[in-house]
């Protein structure tokens, strides 16, 4: 297993589409493997491959305290979101150090394959329903700034632009 290099707002490929996995075979739960062990390594409660350079529809998330309830999600789809919305602070490892207000779905209906390659079907809400649906967002190329107001995101992504440079100095 390997901790995986996270791509850092604003990185053009953070805004690639994800592709479908065709078939969930050893490369794809190898990839699983080292977006946990990427995750785990960052304190992050999810990933989306996108982060990782990787344009396939993959998601690992663990919302619990004790970091104990991995759940991957493989070519997931929202397939029902509750008209309700609420905002919630949010974070990203792509975007280090800022967080924000975001509203979004209070309970979400996602379908997915497991790393059998089994489909399920999960109901979620509170912070889990806010994790899906941020990491769904990365696998069509959109990170959270981009609900925030333009002044806020050309401020945040100055911020980063010049945090990178002199992390290359
Ligand atoms: O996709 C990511 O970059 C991971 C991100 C997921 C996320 C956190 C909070 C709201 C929505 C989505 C993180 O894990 S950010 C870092 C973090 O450790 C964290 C932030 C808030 C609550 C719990 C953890
Ligand atoms: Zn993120």
């Amino acid at each position: 297993m390997a901790v995986l290099p996270i791509l850092c707002y604003p990185d053009p490929r953070l805004h690639t589409v994800a592709k479908p996995v065709p078939q969930v075979d050893g490369t794809v739960q190898a990839l699983v493997a080292n977006m946990f062990e990427t995750m785990y390594a960052a304190n992050g409660i999810g990933l989306a491959a996108t982060q990782v350079n990787v344009h396939q529809r993959v998601i690992t998330i663990d919302v619990s305290e004790e970091r104990d309830q991995p759940l991957v999600l493989i070519n997931p789809e929202i397939v029902w979101s509750s008209p309700d919305t609420q905002v919630n602070d949010e974070g990203c490892l792509s975007v280090p150090g800022i967080y924000d207000g975001v509203a979004r779905a209070s309970s979400v209906r996602v379908t997915a394959l497991n790393l059998d390659g089994q489909p399920h079907t999960l109901e979620a809400s509170g912070l889990l329903a806010v994790c899906i649906q941020h990491e769904m967002d990365h696998l069509l190329g959109k990170v959270f700034v981009e609900y925030l107001s333009p002044l806020k995101r050309n401020r945040i992504k100055t911020k980063m632009a010049k945090a990178q440079r002199e992390a290359t100095r």
